[in-house]
């Protein structure tokens, strides 16, 4: 039966960057393994940073190809923003963003795929609910983009808002918030539709393309990625309406305080960064700095909090350096010089109108 299970967790499918080493075993696997050596004392579980830091690498879930979120070139590279930020998580714990696995995992896949410890991490434009967050066994560890769903459609057919949507057919994927959200919406303004339920954004794509659903339901970024890979981009609109509310963010497993905090603070510090004006570019010159929130936030004022997390004193100046602050990471992925050219709206600073605010580092 283990065996059995072993080789289902070892037959999932990698991207395997160079020099990174094989799939680990989840932490039940291990566990049961290490019990088996040494019959009288099972060893510890090691703690999801201790496990990493042995292994020297991480493994991220991601998307299985969103582009300007995580997308593959035929070598394997990945690019994109949750990429990016699997990359800072690298960074900030390794001193070097390539010590990560990337894992492409579906909507349906993704969050037992962190429960079983295939991933140590979950970067996959995954909303924040109360359901997720409290039952599936896993947390969320803040928000990297403020999103909310809407609806992509092909301006032969004249629709300008959602409700002249009554009684088509709309392309949706499975096991997403997306799914719910339509109905609920349908239902709330008494208005007909069939779902076309795709499995992945690429089937979705074809469907759309082939007019086999009137419209394509998904987070708002998410049908700025679609509308950029479709042939004649300007021969659809993503409607104006926005029908929820889709905080995007990080898991990871529940149960593991230090691993929560290293990540959540990861992603508070990104944001900071680009609050106090430190870029991948400046950094260096920031050494001489004499602000006092400069200098606790890139270590040259020492944190006692640091050293307790686990992490080491330069692990926000390593990680800024190398991957670039909030802001960075946004314009080179989703930016006005991209093919997705999103407006920043909700994820502008909060100095600046948006929601993006994180509690101080001091
Ligand atoms: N944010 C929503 C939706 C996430 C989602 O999976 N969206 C679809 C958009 S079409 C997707 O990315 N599918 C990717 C795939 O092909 O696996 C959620 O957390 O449920």
């Amino acid at each position: 039966m283990y065996f059995l299970l072993y080789l289902i967790a070892i037959s999932s499918t990698f991207a395997t960057p160079q020099n990174t080493p094989k799939q680990k075993p989840s932490p039940t696997l291990k566990v049961l393994a290490q019990a088996s050596k040494h019959k009288t004392s099972p060893q510890k579980v090691l703690s999801t940073l201790e496990q990493t830091k042995k292994q020297d690498y991480l493994t991220c879930g991601i998307n299985t190809g969103l582009a300007g979120f995580a997308y593959s070139d035929q070598k394997g590279n990945w690019t994109g923003f949750d990429v990016d930020f699997c990359r800072a998580s690298a960074a900030a714990l390794f001193n070097d963003p390539t010590r990560v696995k990337f894992v492409p995992l579906t909507s349906k896949t993704r969050f037992t795929a962190l429960t079983t410890g295939e991933i140590d991490l979950l970067y996959r434009n995954s909303t924040w609910t109360y359901t997720r967050d409290t039952s599936l066994g896993i947390s969320f560890a803040g928000v990297n983009y403020y999103d909310g769903q809407g609806f992509l459609v092909h301006n032969s057919s004249h629709v300008n808002s959602v409700k002249e949507l009554d009684g088509a057919t709309i392309c949706v994927t499975p096991g997403t918030t997306t799914e719910l959200n339509l109905a609920d919406y349908f239902r709330k303004h008494s208005l007909k539709y069939s779902p076309l339920i795709v499995e992945t954004v690429q089937q979705g794509i074809k469907a759309y393309e082939a007019k086999r659903c009137d419209a394509f339901t998904a987070d708002y970024s998410a049908l700025h990625s679609i509308r950029s890979t479709l042939s004649s981009a300007d021969e659809h609109t993503i409607l104006a309406e926005i029908i929820s509310k889709e905080p995007l963010g990080p898991a990871v497993r529940k149960n593991d305080d230090q691993w929560f905090k290293i990540n959540s603070w990861i992603l508070i510090a990104l944001k900071n960064a680009e609050e106090l004006g430190i870029t991948s570019k400046n950094i260096e010159g920031l050494l001489k700095s004499n602000n006092p929130k400069i200098e606790r936030f890139i270590g040259t004022i020492n944190l006692p909090a640091t050293t307790q997390l686990g992490l080491s004193k330069h692990w926000a100046f390593n990680m800024i350096k190398m991957v670039g602050n909030y802001g960075e990471i946004y314009d080179r992925n989703l930016g006005p010089n991209t093919p997705l050219n999103i407006q920043r709206g909700l994820n502008k600073l909060w100095t600046e109108g948006g929601l993006i605010y994180g509690p101080p580092i001091r």
